[in-house]
């Protein structure tokens, strides 16, 4: 089983692998170490990743990009209003949902942003199983910006799932190179000495973001993320573009924003100029018949082109600002700034970065590269095949998230929503919430702020109802207990649901009394805190009450997970396996209890788990009928796309096989044909060279195999007085 990460780009995808030696980045088919995020829709086939690049200018209108930023989105969205602006395909509303309009096999066709991730997701999966093979590819682990949401993490894993991947942890960009960072650094702080703070940058193509991340030897935890979702490379490019536009419009009288060919290629040639401009200070630009038989040039200074970006520029210390205010720092608490991302290559953009921090930057990472190999390190982590120094990743939420639900009919001063997990709540974790109810009953979860969610994406993550509620013996409440959980991916889920019962259980009294109250532990616990390790004893009587008998409902509803608590469980199950015995027995007062008659006790109620409450679960990933239907409509676009590389590769071998023929003929098997059984061959060949380039320029596979049979069998006992003569000459030496 391999072990893959995935850098999930705007612009470019980076695909790392694990392997015995370390950590590699792979290359594709044409031998490039990122691959155009891109997918494309032909007559015949698809167009995915590089050959999307190729295809793009001549079939801008069938080419879809920003692929992960329209994955989870509504049509309506005004934030797809502006990824139109860089998507040259049209996008559509699919349900709801956005999509692309495409013309595929000759047909109209719309694919929503899922499937088209799911597309991209396909080629990447097989050009590293083209690298590592013959070892499958299916563990995976793949990058999104920090600021996705709950309905776009679960497109991006709905989309792997599609694509035959199995997502081990949807991973925030920034994470990943900080988890590339430590693992690779021998040199951290212990675990009583002051931790090193590293704030990340990444400015991409669409995205800004920062993180300030601890660092410990043998872990890390996220202390701020902050993000700018409309600042990158391409914000950049759009500057130029416009600038462009507007001088060509005066000096060529023609109007390049309005052509949509036009644009496309002022759009790569800004993205080229901009790239020089970071290594010179001035760089020309030349595009030959841009529109309507117009050649333009024109010369660019860097001067120019960072006053056309000063509105990019002059917001640039924003994230960074935000970051140390969220973490509680100072600029003088920073200790490291690493750079990554394409976009942070602006020498003005490294210049307000630097000087915000009054730092010089590091580069220590591959800013290309840093995001996919930190996702390799965490997939080798997850992955039972790997044995990796243990490291832990405690990352953290980006938008509180608030559950909401109908009062109890007799409980009448029930509050009906509570945040459950707050902004910066240690991810993954789990919260027990605490229901006393004598019915079935349904809770909603969604994000708490709904301004701050990107776009207009849906505050609604989902619903849940809990079945298998009832009143007890006495007619009394059932204390219903729910795991509410944002997972290693950040989705939530309620996991599980149990109800409890007060049972007594005798409990040895603490000489110094550390434990007289046992309701001072039992309120201990808040949310976004770790302090809580026991489970709570319960005072005699259990559900807190008003003095009317109503339950009272002013004591904490919400505690952390004892067992996962602020962990990292998943990945710690397995460091747990490989560092510390899971458990630790401590003998000496397993043998006490017998021989113990000084230790007083006394008897307390404790909450005993009784028994189970199914839940059932709506949320925004897709139902299992249309996972499966898209996932078979994937399938057949693969046999689509492989029945057109088969044909094209038999068209080819065919071509090829004429040419040597043609030359060996006149070579090395002129002495064994009569000329006038080579006039007929050279007949033949010539007549199905002009086929190819004729009528046989689209044949089926089927058609090219037949004619290269008929060539071959006619060539056939040519070739065999050729290979009998080498033989006879082969054995003669021999004798
Ligand atoms: P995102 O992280 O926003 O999803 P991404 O990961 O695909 O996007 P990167 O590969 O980090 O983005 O960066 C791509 C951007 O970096 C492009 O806009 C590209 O033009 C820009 N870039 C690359 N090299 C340079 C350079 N030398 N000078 C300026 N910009 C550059
Ligand atoms: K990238
Ligand atoms: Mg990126």
């Amino acid at each position: 089983m391999s072990v893959v990460g995935i850098d999930l780009g705007t612009l470019n995808t980076v695909v790392a692998v694990a392997r015995n030696r370390g950590v590699d980045v792979i290359t594709n088919e044409v031998s490039n170490r990122a691959t155009p995020s891109l997918v494309g829709f032909g007559p015949k086939s698809r167009y995915l990743g590089e050959s999307a690049k190729t295809q793009e200018i001549s079939n801008l209108k069938n080419t879809v990009s920003s692929l992960k930023r329209l994955a989870g989105r509504k049509f309506n969205d005004p934030d797809v209003e502006i990824e139109q602006n860089f998507v040259s395909a049209p996008l559509c509303d699919i349900n709801g949902q956005v999509g692309a309009e495409v013309n595929y096999l000759g047909k109209k066709e719309k694919f929503t942003a899922t499937q088209l991730v799911a597309m991209f997701l396909t080629k990447m999966k097989q050009t590293t199983e083209n690298e590592l093979k013959p070892v499958p590819v299916s563990d995976v682990v793949i990058s999104c910006p920090p600021w996705f949401t709950d309905i776009q993490r679960r497109s991006i894993l709905d989309a792997a799932e599609i694509a035959g991947l199995k997502m081990l942890r949807l991973m925030n960009d920034t994470t990943a190179a900080a988890l590339g960072y430590g693992i690779t650094k021998l040199d951290l702080p212990g675990p009583d000495e002051n931790p090193r703070r590293v704030a990340f940058v990444d400015i991409g193509h669409s995205n800004y973001v920062c993180s300030i991340v601890e660092f410990r030897k043998g872990e890390l935890t996220v202390k701020a993320t902050t993000f700018d979702r409309h600042f990158g490379g391409r914000d950049f490019d759009k500057a130029l573009v416009e600038h462009l536009a507007k001088e060509f419009k005066g000096k060529y009288k023609i109007d390049v924003l309005n052509h949509p060919r036009g644009k496309a290629r002022t759009a790569a040639a800004a993205e080229k100029l901009k790239k020089v401009l970071s290594a010179n200070q001035q760089a020309p630009l030349n595009i030959e018949s841009l529109m309507n038989d117009v050649d333009v040039s024109t010369m660019i200074t860097r001067q120019e082109f960072e006053a056309m970006v000063e509105p990019l520029l002059s917001r640039a210390h924003l994230p960074l600002e935000q970051a140390l205010k969220d973490a509680g720092l100072t600029k003088d608490d920073i200790d490291v700034v690493e750079v990554i991302g394409g976009g942070t290559r602006v020498p003005s953009l490294k210049e307000r970065i630097s000087s915000f921090f009054g730092k010089t930057l590091s580069f220590t990472l591959n800013q290309d590269e840093a995001v996919a190999r930190g996702c390799a390190f965490s997939c080798a982590m997850l992955s039972p095949v790997f044995q990796v120094r243990a490291f832990t990743v405690h990352d953290i939420t980006s938008y509180p998230i608030e559950f909401a639900w109908e009062k109890a009919p007799d409980i009448p001063d029930e509050d009906t929503s509570l945040t459950v997990f707050n902004k910066n709540n240690i991810m993954p974790s789990t919260k027990i919430l605490t229901f006393y109810r004598k019915q079935p009953f349904d809770l909603e979860a969604r994000y708490a702020d709904p301004d701050s969610l990107p776009g207009k994406v849906s505050p609604w993550i989902g619903h849940f109802s809990v079945k298998g509620v009832h009143a007890d013996e006495r007619d009394d409440f059932m204390i219903c207990k729910l795991k509410a959980r944002v997972n290693i991916h950040g989705v939530l889920n309620v996991e599980s649901g149990y109800y409890v019962e007060d049972q007594e259980v005798e409990e040895e009294v603490k000489e110094e009394g550390e434990k007289k109250d046992p309701d001072v532990s039992n309120n201990s616990s808040v949310p976004g805190t770790t302090e809580q390790s026991t489970i709570p004893s319960i005072p005699s009587n259990s559900i807190p009450r008003h003095q009317d008998g109503r339950p009272s409902l002013k004591r904490q509803r919400v505690q952390d997970d004892v067992k996962v608590g602020a962990d990292d469980s998943e990945s710690n199950e397995k460091l747990s396996k490989l560092d510390v015995p899971a458990l630790i027995i401590d003998f000496s007062k397993t043998m006490d209890t017998d021989t113990q008659d000084k230790k007083k006790t006394r008897k307390v109620k404790k909450q005993i788990r009784k028994g189970d409450l199914p839940i059932s679960a709506g949320t925004t990933s897709l139902d299992v009928t249309a996972r499966d239907s898209a996932t078979e409509k994937e399938a057949s676009m693969i046999m689509e796309d492989k029945l057109v590389a088969d044909t094209e590769e038999k068209k080819n071998e065919l071509e090829a096989y004429i040419y040597d023929m043609r030359n060996k003929l006149d070579d090395q098997y002129a002495e064994f044909t009569s000329e006038e059984e080579k006039d007929k061959m050279k007949a033949t060949l010539m007549d199905t060279e002009d086929w190819l380039y004729d009528e046989g320029d689209d044949a089926t596979k089927a058609v090219y195999v037949a004619k290269m049979d008929e060539i071959r069998s006619m060539a056939g006992p040519v070739v065999q007085r050729y290979f009998d003569k080498i033989n006879e000459e082969k054995a003669k030496k021999e004798a």
